[in-house]
């Protein structure tokens, strides 16, 4: 089953909004077959798994010279081992259940149950029904935690929300606020840009937006890269968007993906600087907002959403949460600043904190967000000459 969950952990990045899920076949304490979910919309592991067996492989073809059996006939023999619950229904893919039983594979270990309701459960059920032996919730914390993302986006209906800043040693994520400032290495910032891959949004608010012009990629890792978000709920990007001195802000680059909330009260601005400069376009100077906008008309995912004026500080969280789960957005790391940072940990929807720590101080600076008390730390990873934190909230994982 540990084998199942480091193959699953291979499609980790590309399978959202499915989970993570792998599968081994094991005929006789040999493994014959292998497979994990690599890509949503594609095949789902336990299908790679048999198809690895009847298709041969190396220790197939030998255990088909000793035995004399077909790859059917081993099949007959082995034991499926699957970190999430077979599948039972027709969505992008057949039933994985189904797969199971017309290959008559006898026996299955499963980790964790499908919470998905079009599953929930019946995909055991469906294999007793035809005579297979089921064993359930084997190693079943280990496998929510490996497929802790799906579970939190099933079960609480948001993404899985990870929180990321880094501190000075003396607890400060600037040299003062507004300003940005470096403060890890090299290998911790490498390790964040990888981590930027395994999730499907990352967050900033509008002041870091502003400050740092970030970029939001994931440039020093290969891999996916994660939609952008963020928010201007009093106009302050609007206003810098519509001053001359703005040149370029790199979130609305048409690059990647990008989704903005915006405070209802000035949803017409937008729209209007946007259709206006679209049409001024051919008059305006190369790095002029104008130019910006038109980059918007013409990626493929700009998405500028409405958050209601009458909206509470305190629903703010929940309803970037509840709209990014609309958008399929499986899970989101909350990058800064401070206040967003702070409202995220204050509504308790979060999952996870990676706080990457310098050995350096920034005397007087910007202070980092507090983490209640009872928040427990589970890891540290010892970088270079840095130390990722790694904190974890109560719940799933
Ligand atoms: C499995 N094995 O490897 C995965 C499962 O749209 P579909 O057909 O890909 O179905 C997606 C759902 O199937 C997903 O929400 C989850 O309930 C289950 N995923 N099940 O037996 C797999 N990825
Ligand atoms: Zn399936």
């Amino acid at each position: 089953m540990r084998r199942a969950f480091y193959l699953a952990r291979l499609g980790k990045g590309s399978v959202s909004p499915n989970p993570m899920v792998g599968c081994v076949v094991v005929y006789r304490d040999k493994v014959i077959g292998e497979g994990f979910h690599h890509c949503c919309g594609q095949a789902h592991a336990e299908v790679h798994a048999i198809e690895a067996v009847l298709q041969g492989n190396v220790v197939v073809n030998r255990l088909m010279r000793e035995t004399g059996l077909t790859p059917r006939g081993l099949l007959q023999e082995s034991t499926l081992y699957v970190s999430l619950e077979p599948c039972s229904h027709y969505g992008k893919t057949p039933p994985c259940a189904n797969k199971i039983i017309d290959n008559r594979i006898p026996r299955v270990v499963v980790s964790c149950g499908d919470p998905n309701p079009a599953v929930n459960g019946k995909g055991v059920a469906m294999l007793r029904e035809a005579g297979v032996e089921v064993i359930e919730h084997f190693l079943e914390e280990e496998g929510r935690r490996m497929g802790r993302r799906f579970f939190t986006n099933v079960e609480k209906k948001r993404p899985y929300v990870i929180l990321k800043w880094a501190r000075s040693a003396d607890g400060n994520i600037a040299r003062k606020k507004g300003e940005p400032t470096p403060i890890t290495g090299l290998v911790a910032q490498t390790l964040n840009h990888r981590y930027r891959t395994e999730e499907d949004a990352i967050m900033v608010g509008t002041g870091t937006l502003l400050a740092d012009n970030s970029r939001l990629d994931a440039r020093r890792f290969d891999g996916k890269q994660p939609v952008r978000v963020s928010m201007d709920l009093q106009g302050r990007l609007l206003a810098s968007l519509q001053s001359d001195a703005r040149t370029s802000v790199h979130f609305f680059d048409g690059r990647l993906q990008s989704f903005l909330f915006v405070s209802s009260g000035i949803l017409e601005d937008y729209i209007s600087l946007m259709t206006q400069s679209v049409c001024d376009w051919q008059r305006v100077d190369k790095e002029s907002p104008a130019v910006l906008f038109k980059h918007i008309r013409h990626a493929t995912g700009f998405r500028l959403i409405p958050v209601p004026d009458t909206l509470s500080a305190d629903r703010q969280v929940p309803f970037y949460l509840e709209q990014l789960h609309e958008e399929r957005i499986g899970s989101l790391i909350v990058e800064g600043g401070t206040e967003l940072l702070q409202s995220f940990i204050r509504s308790g929807l979060w999952d996870e904190a990676r706080v990457f720590a310098s050995p350096e101080t920034l005397p007087g600076g910007y202070p980092e967000p507090r983490l209640p008390e009872a928040v427990r730390r589970v890891e540290d990873k010892v970088l270079d000459g840095d130390i990722l934190h790694i904190y974890r909230n109560s719940g799933i994982g």
